[in-house]
């Protein structure tokens, strides 16, 4: 059985209410594909950036069996297996291949997923039936205007998409997908990248849609300037925290967001055990 949205409040990392929380979460970067075009997405391969997208490598589904087992004798916190990429967990197979054997081996560890949402309606059926407890989805609008202002193109399909008619596409398979997990009891909450210049004005908006399609939580992130919006600006205090209060309207705000990177491991803020684990990933097999 998953967990609920009461539980996951008080063990998941990502979903303190009020003060952070003090348990930990593992991302297993297994999934090195995407199918959309975030224009503010730079993906690389280091061990120093911390930020989403980054990874040391990419792991393969029973590889990171393995780097939890010993993840969890290095650091004790950790509640949750999470998935964050360094692509989409949707667009390759090997996130729901990775969460059926997490979930064989150690079957009190949360399975939490991150996803563009592109291909969630689609995949709602499998997630649940493996067993996942929580789903973040990616929504930085949901007018397809706005949308492709932030994203460039979709591949659905094997058939690309590109500006609003993506945009479009991108968003009613989001909203599609929200409405099936929360009918499904399966929490959902949502991630929106706050660029002032473009979406700022549209968070109230994003948030009361989501709520209707059955989302729980909301997180506001920070744009990280690079790639195609490097010209924009890292939104400041006071446009997040307006930004908050627009969306606590509708939904519970999480407010400790660390802009993880794909390979994190610990409590989120604080000690990261990534590096430990993959100098030691030889001699794993
Ligand atoms: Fe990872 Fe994301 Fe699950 Fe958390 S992170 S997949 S919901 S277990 Fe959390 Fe990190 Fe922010 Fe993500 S602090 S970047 S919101
Ligand atoms: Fe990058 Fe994630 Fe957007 Fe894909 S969905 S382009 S991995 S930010």
């Amino acid at each position: 059985m998953t967990a609920n949205y009461q539980e996951l409040c008080l063990k998941h990392p990502c979903y303190a209410k009020g003060k952070k929380a003090q348990t930990g979460r593992i991302h297993l970067p297994v999934s090195p594909g995407c199918n959309i075009g975030c224009r503010f997405c730079d993906r690389k391969f280091n061990d120093y950036e911390k930020r989403p997208g980054v990874c040391s490598s990419i792991l393969k589904p029973a590889e990171a069996v393995e780097v939890v087992r010993k993840s969890l004798e290095l650091c004790k916190d950790i509640t949750v297996v999470g998935i964050a990429g360094p692509g989409d967990t949707l667009a390759t197979p090997y996130a729901l291949e990775t969460f059926r054997l997490i979930r064989k081996e150690f079957p009190k560890l949360f399975l939490c997923m991150s996803t563009n949402g592109l291909l969630l309606e689609e995949k709602a059926e499998e997630i649940i039936e493996t067993g996942v407890d929580s789903v973040t989805v990616t929504v930085n609008a949901v007018d397809p205007v706005i949308e492709a202002l932030l994203n460039s193109f979709v591949i659905y399909h094997r058939k690309r998409y590109e500006g609003v008619e993506g945009a479009r596409l991108l968003i009613e398979k989001q909203l599609n997908g929200i409405r099936k997990l929360a009918k499904a009891d399966v929490t959902v909450k949502i991630n929106t990248v706050l660029v002032p210049e473009i979406n700022l004005y549209h968070i109230e908006t994003i948030a009361k849609t989501v709520k209707e399609a059955g989302a729980s939580i909301y997180n506001i992130i920070p744009l990280i300037p690079q790639y195609e919006l490097s010209m924009c600006s890292v939104p400041n205090c006071a446009q997040i925290d307006s930004s908050r209060r627009l969306a606590e309207k509708y939904l519970d705000v999480f407010k400790h967001c660390q802009h993880c990177r794909a390979d994190a491991i610990g409590v989120p803020g604080e000690k990261d055990f990534s590096s430990e684990i993959y100098s030691r990933k030889l001699n794993l097999a």
